[in-house]
């Protein structure tokens, strides 16, 4: 009974050695091969894709910027148990336990196989997993026929792979982890931002800043890994009535534009974090799509990104005269690898998704008749302009409170329409109107403030928001799918 159970924990054990092994050494390939290409990232890649619209809207509302991380998690706890049970499978059946060890190598290399930016030396990583797994495996569950010779085998081979399993593990980790790229200087804008007016900023403890700080910028992409892509061999195709191409070095060299423009991800929830405000510097998209051509019957600006993903643009914003641009530097710095180093798009007006393709290599001016994006694929809407939104951002939640004057404050945007009136509600009150921030244009957010002279007891605190249109938010509450949500923010406090 007791040798019974130790052999099933020993054979486990081989199981998971097995695929720790072929992981180190998968990770390892990916390393030489470009490191787009591990199978963990590749199998977490195809997920995100194949995941339906609403699983990953749950992943994003639910993790917010930790979704990755809990994903990859996820993976990792489902190939340890796969693995032990394929351990277990090899004490009795071997060659059953070598088919599924080969049949998770197929799985990963169908993974990245399938990958929009696949190459050819994207499919080493898995395929040494296999070879590393089954070898290991079949090693470490000989039969032991001719012991203590075997014995001796199976010891030497597990300590090997334990050695060779934490090597990779230690390359792994100190390979570098991007390759050097050449550091480049931002010219000074042709056209540069004004200064922020004066009172941009009501600095507010628990206000949401006007500019924001570069760790709390929201993140939002379908990316596992970063791409890590060199400004020195970047180069930029745009498919117009006739091709160009431009290295980083003709972009700076031509005129930019210097903007403060804030982003809005079409995933927020009413009262949500995912907007982001900054000054970009670009050049203008009208600019080079003119200068390439833009064929007669385009109506829409197909962007690519490096790792395969699309945005697809409506071409008549893009030329509406607004500053659409192709950004290279944000608050004064070349971006930051996550934010699309060394070039992406901006959008004044129209949600990230439609709009602000990161790692950007190729603009294809189009047709919606001809070519889908990545969202669009899956059913978000193809026209997205962002929609008029309001925050109360203190004070917080459930708050207590002391009577009397209470600072109530937050952000409200209608980018490229503009915030026309900010109004607040106590209960069932009138709306009363909030003193608005200074802002530098119709492109961006605005902060808001007003103080309420706060009786005891508990209150419902309502925003809404009208853009210089005349539109006010509207009260129904409509979830972000498919154009962006709807609906106003309010949060309850107590006053004793
Ligand atoms: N390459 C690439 N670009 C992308 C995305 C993506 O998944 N891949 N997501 C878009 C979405 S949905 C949004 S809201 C913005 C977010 O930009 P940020 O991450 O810099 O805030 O990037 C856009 N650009
Ligand atoms: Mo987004």
């Amino acid at each position: 009974m007791r040798r019974e159970s130790h052999h099933v924990i020993r054979a486990a054990r081989a199981g998971l050695l097995s695929v720790a092994a072929a992981l180190a050494v998968a990770e390892l390939v990916a390393r030489f091969t470009g490191g787009q290409s591990s199978p963990v990232v590749t199998i977490g890649s195809t997920a995100i894709d194949l995941a339906p619209a609403p699983v990953k809207e749950f992943a994003v509302r639910t993790f917010g910027t930790a979704d990755k991380a809990v994903l990859v998690g996820g993976i990792l706890l489902a190939l340890m148990a796969i693995s032990a049970g394929l351990g277990v499978l090899a004490a009795h059946r071997r060659g059953l336990a070598m088919a599924g060890v080969a049949g998770l190598g197929v799985l990963g290399t169908l993974a990245a196989a399938t990958r929009p930016a696949m190459v050819a030396t994207d499919l080493l990583p898995a395929l040494a997993a296999v070879l590393t797994g089954t070898f290991t495996l079949t090693t470490l569950t000989r039969p032991p026929a001719e012991e203590p010779a075997a014995r001796r085998r199976i010891l030497r081979a597990g300590l090997g792979v334990v050695a060779l399993a934490s090597l990779g593990g230690l390359a792994t980790r100190l390979l570098p982890a991007e390759p050097p790229r050449a550091r480049f200087t931002l010219p000074r804008p042709a056209s540069p931002a004004r200064p922020l007016p004066p009172g941009t900023d009501l600095r507010i403890p628990g206000l949401t800043p006007f500019t924001t700080p570069k760790a709390a910028f929201y993140r939002v992409d379908t990316a596992l890994s970063v791409p890590r892509l060199d400004a020195a061999t970047w180069t930029l195709r745009v498919v117009g009535a006739s091709t160009i191409e431009l290295t980083l070095a003709d972009v700076l060299a031509r005129g930019l534009i210097e903007r403060d423009i804030t982003l809005t991800c079409v995933s927020n929830e009413v009262g949500g974090p995912y907007a982001g405000h900054a000054r970009w510097l670009g050049l203008p998209l009208a600019t080079l799509l003119r200068e390439a051509g833009i064929p007669p019957g385009a109506d829409q600006l197909l962007s690519r990104s490096a790792d395969g993903w699309t945005a697809g643009t409506p071409l008549a914003a893009i030329l509406d005269g607004r500053d659409a641009m192709l950004a290279v530097g944000m608050n004064g710095e070349p971006l930051p690898a996550e934010r699309g180093h060394p070039a992406r798009l901006v959008v004044p007006g129209l949600y990230g998704y439609v709009s602000a393709t990161k790692w950007v290599v190729e603009l294809h001016p189009t047709r919606y008749d001809r070519r889908q994006a990545y969202w669009t694929e899956r059913g978000w809407a193809t026209d997205a302009p962002i929609k008029t939104a309001s925050r109360i951002d203190v004070p917080v939640p459930l708050a207590t409170l002391r009577p009397g004057p209470v600072t109530v404050a937050g952000v409200a945007w209608a980018q490229h329409r503009g915030v026309a009136a900010v109004e607040v509600r106590v209960g069932e009150n009138p709306w009363q109107p909030v003193r608005l921030a200074a802002t530098p244009s119709a492109d961006t957010w605005v902060q808001w403030s007003w103080t309420w002279q706060a009786v005891p007891g508990t209150h419902t605190l309502q925003v809404r928001a009208t853009d210089t249109t005349g539109r006010t938010q509207p009260p129904t509450r409509v979830p972000p799918f498919p154009d962006g949500a709807t609906g106003r923010h309010s949060i309850v406090v107590t006053v004793a």
